[in-house]
């Protein structure tokens, strides 16, 4: 592989600069970056301006890809647990060995149910995992997985998989193009867009007021999002999908109701009518803080904005309405004309095709498969194939048929991102395998017998498969590795195939890969009804650079194997080094459709049938004081906080407090603060400000690093608190199942 795209050759002490472009696997934004690297060093990293995507953007995450890829503590070999609890290096053979001897009794023992994975978020962000992942599950036949995906968008999968018939058919706002946005449970300033690949999104919101849009965000706290907004409304968490009915209920009353170019496309109008007849601003008013006239005026701005759009995220899913607002989210763009309209929601076209468009099995056209199986000992039911991630410690601790007796952990830190996280710390050690693909030893993985790890961004070739399905145009950029990789050291993807053979009794170490992988590019050639192994032929390589080339060639871009000779091809996207850019989205709704009616469910009967929670909801009693989440620009999730610039300065893990809570409850700046709910309590810091409302406070999520038997110098030294020891494990999104970290009813005193 070609490694560099321009050379300076600086001369100069330790001999000449190179300089390799690269797309940044961080987060969303997918940046293009300039990474600046003299005798194996990386000296410095900054902005690609010429990237055709991201344009010069950059936050500083995106700088510190050289402080990972340097960490003395990141794992360049496989660890490997001994009698005393501590690690000791080992050998590639040696793991896999282990491996074996430990996995092999479990399957025969207990059959293949009594192994499960939990996959972590930066699998959405690394080409040979989020390509081959599915083959660690498909192939061992582990009958079910855990993921974060239930602590973060599984109401939006619900919603777009009733609405759309697909659960990742997910519309993203068009904010480069629309003159309103309205934003609810998301800031950009700090995460840089979720569900929204837009490089530089708070330029874009500058740009929206700039040419005379407003932008308003919905939200508890005043983030950097709300202080850069037109307005800020500041609801009471969980109440959204309150607001929205009474929005909806608005748009019918005064006659604003408008499909634009989808009416032909959609069903359900009339059933939305009737259900949202009671819900008047008068009546959701006092529980959602934003008053009847202002909620009124929401509709009416939605209805007559030529290009407007309505944007929910986490706030919105992370909550114990979740499904309901995130479905609502896209009714009332719907019912406004902004869905599948430039300015509104749109349906993204990725260049590569990622595996997440073809049908789920058992759930082809949008049929309403939930509560299928329920989860053993807690009895949750299922949806879309998972359950609540937190169930998985009292799978693992609680003894009887079906018990958890090995788990997989693929870049992942449950222990600190899981509501009830120090359960499942409690139980790991009563696992008869744990094996870890992790470049760590945190939280969780410092449980495993065996952590194999990946190799770092840095040595590997890039591409973002999933992210270009939510981004707000198209395009394709390939990053070649910068560094070589080094000798004897299997790619991630190699690995997970091992771990698959091994669930079927096969050594882990014998496992045929590349058998697999072929067979693998097979089924995916048979997609689009093309010979694998003819075109296998054409190929010196296997991969997931020969999938990524398959997907990009027979993608809505690509050459069609010579079809169309001025198509993608893996081959014409290297030549770009800056990338490719395909344009902006385009109205696509009716090739998007998998329903059954191939139209738009604007009303799922699933979704429909928890308004009535909601409005019990309505009777209850104001909580005194509630808890959310929040991130932060220099975070990421749990695992980032071991770089020492982006942690360095003022302490972070703080509690937000409003001035009105702090005096009545006798909180003092800085002063240490014990908070309390139904699952556990912590004590934090205290950080009072005005830019959150009264009866809410905030924590950041991912902190907690004060664990002994971890390999993270830095982070231990800014341990922070693990605030999901607050998050009862039941509190959910029942449709959804999703966990609801934000709302959550605490107490707080004085420590
Ligand atoms: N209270 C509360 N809890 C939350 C949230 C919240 O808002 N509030 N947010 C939730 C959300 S949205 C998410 S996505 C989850 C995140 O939950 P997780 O995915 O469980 O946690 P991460 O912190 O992303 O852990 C990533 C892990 O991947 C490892 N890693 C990093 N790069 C690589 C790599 O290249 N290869 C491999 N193999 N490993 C790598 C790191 O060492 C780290 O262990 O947290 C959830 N938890
Ligand atoms: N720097 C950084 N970037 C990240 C991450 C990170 O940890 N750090 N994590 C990445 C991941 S995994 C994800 S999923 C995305 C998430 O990206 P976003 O969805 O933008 O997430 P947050 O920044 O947590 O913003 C959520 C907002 O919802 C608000 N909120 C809480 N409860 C409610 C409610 O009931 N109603 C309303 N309306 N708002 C509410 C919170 O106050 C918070 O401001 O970010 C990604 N990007
Ligand atoms: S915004 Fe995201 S993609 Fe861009 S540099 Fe920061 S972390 Fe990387
Ligand atoms: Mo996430």
């Amino acid at each position: 592989m070609t490694v560099t795209e321009a050379t300076t050759g600086e001369p100069g002490a330790g001999g000449e600069r190179r300089v390799h472009l690269r797309t940044c696997p961080l987060c969303e934004a997918m940046c293009g970056l300039e990474v600046h690297v003299r005798d194996q060093q990386v000296e410095l990293i900054r902005a690609d301006r010429d990237d055709v995507w991201s344009k010069g953007h950059l936050c500083p995450k995106g700088t510190t890809l050289g402080h990972l890829h340097h960490d003395p503590d990141r794992l360049r070999v496989p660890q490997l647990r001994q009698a005393d609890g501590s690690f000791r290096d080992a050998t590639w053979e040696e793991a896999f060995a282990r491996v074996d001897e430990l996995l092999h009794p479990v399957v025969a023992e207990h059959g293949i149910e009594a192994v499960t994975a939990y996959v972590g978020n930066p699998l959405a962000h690394a080409l040979s995992l989020s390509r081959y992942v599915g083959i660690l599950i498909g192939m061992s036949g582990i009958p079910m997985i855990y993921s974060p995906g239930t602590v973060d968008q599984w109401p939006k999968n619900v919603s777009s998989h009733l609405m759309y018939g697909g659960m990742w058919s997910i519309p993203v706002p068009d904010v480069r193009r629309t003159d309103l946005l309205v934003a609810m449970g998301a800031n950009p300033h700090a995460s840089q867009g979720s569900l929204l690949s837009c490089p530089d999104l708070m330029g874009e919101i500058e740009g929206i007021r700039e040419r005379g849009g407003e932008v308003v965000v919905i939200d508890p706290r005043r983030t950097g999002t709300a202080e850069r907004a037109s307005e800020w409304l500041p609801i009471t968490p969980g109440t959204d999908a309150a607001l929205l009915l009474a929005m909806v209920h608005v748009l019918f009353a005064e006659d604003l109701v408008d499909l634009g170019t989808v009416g032909d496309l959609v069903d359900g109008v009339d059933d939305l009518r009737a259900l949202t007849a009671g819900w008047t601003p008068e009546r959701v008013a006092p529980t959602t803080g934003i008053s009847a006239e202002r909620t009124r005026g929401l509709a009416r701005q939605m209805a007559v904005a030529e290009r407007g759009v309505l944007y929910g995220r986490i706030g919105l899913c992370n909550q114990e309405f979740g499904t309901l607002a995130s479905w609502l989210v896209d009714v009332v763009n719907a019912l406004t004309g902004h869905l599948d309209a430039p300015g509104g929601l749109m349906f993204p076209r990725a260049a590569a095709w990622p595996v997440t468009i073809l049908p789920m099995p058992g759930l082809e056209g949008g049929k309403p498969l939930f509560g299928r199986w329920r989860s053993r000992v807690r009895g949750a039911p299922e949806v879309l194939g998972h359950v609540p991630a937190s169930c998985l410690a009292e799978e693992i601790a609680t003894p009887g048929d079906g018990q958890i007796r090995a788990l997989f952990t693929v870049a992942g830190n449950p222990v600190l991102s899981l509501p009830e996280g120090d359960r499942l710390d409690e139980a790991l050690p009563g696992l008869s395998c744990m094996v870890s693909v992790d470049n760590w030893i945190n939280e969780t993985t410092r449980h495993a017998d065996v952590i194999l790890p990946g190799l770092s961004p840095l040595e590997q070739g890039h591409h973002d498969d999933l992210i270009w399905q939510f981004a707000v145009g198209s395009g394709a950029k390939w990053s070649p590795p910068v560094f070589p990789r080094p000798d004897g050291r299997p790619e991630e993807w190699e690995i997970l195939i091992r771990l698959a053979g091994a669930c079927l009794g096969q050594p882990a170490g014998e496992v045929d890969v590349a058998a697999v992988d072929d067979g693998f590019f097979d089924v995916l050639a048979s997609v689009h009804g093309l010979d694998g192994a003819a075109l296998r032929e054409g190929y010196d390589h296997g991969g997931p650079e020969r999938l990524l080339d398959l997907t990009l060639r027979t993608g809505p871009f690509g050459d069609r194997y010579g079809e169309d000779p001025d198509g993608l091809t893996l081959e014409r996207v290297k030549a770009a080094p800056h990338g490719i850019d395909l344009g902006p989205n385009v109205p696509r709704l009716a090739e998007v459709l998998q329903t059954e009616t191939g139209k738009v469910v604007l009303a799922p009967p699933y979704i429909t049938a928890d308004v009535p929670r909601l409005a019990e909801r309505l009777e209850r009693p104001a909580d005194d004081l509630v808890l959310v989440s929040r991130r932060h620009l220099r975070s990421n999730n749990s695992w980032m906080h071991n770089v020492p610039v982006l942690v360095k300065g003022r302490e972070r893990c703080t509690l937000l407090v409003h001035p009105d809570d702090a005096g009545r409850l006798g909180l003092v700046d800085g002063e240490p603060a014990k908070v309390a709910s139904e699952a556990g309590s912590l004590v934090v810091p205290v950080e009072v400000t005005d830019g959150i409302r009264v009866g809410v406070v905030s924590l950041p999520h991912g902190w907690g690093h004060d664990k002994a038997g971890t390999r993270l110098s830095v982070a231990t030294e800014h341990a922070g608190v693990n605030t999901n020891v607050l998050s009862p494990g039941g509190f959910v999104d029942v449709p959804s199942g999703n966990a609801a970290v934000n709302g959550i009813p605490v107490t707080v005193a004085p420590a």
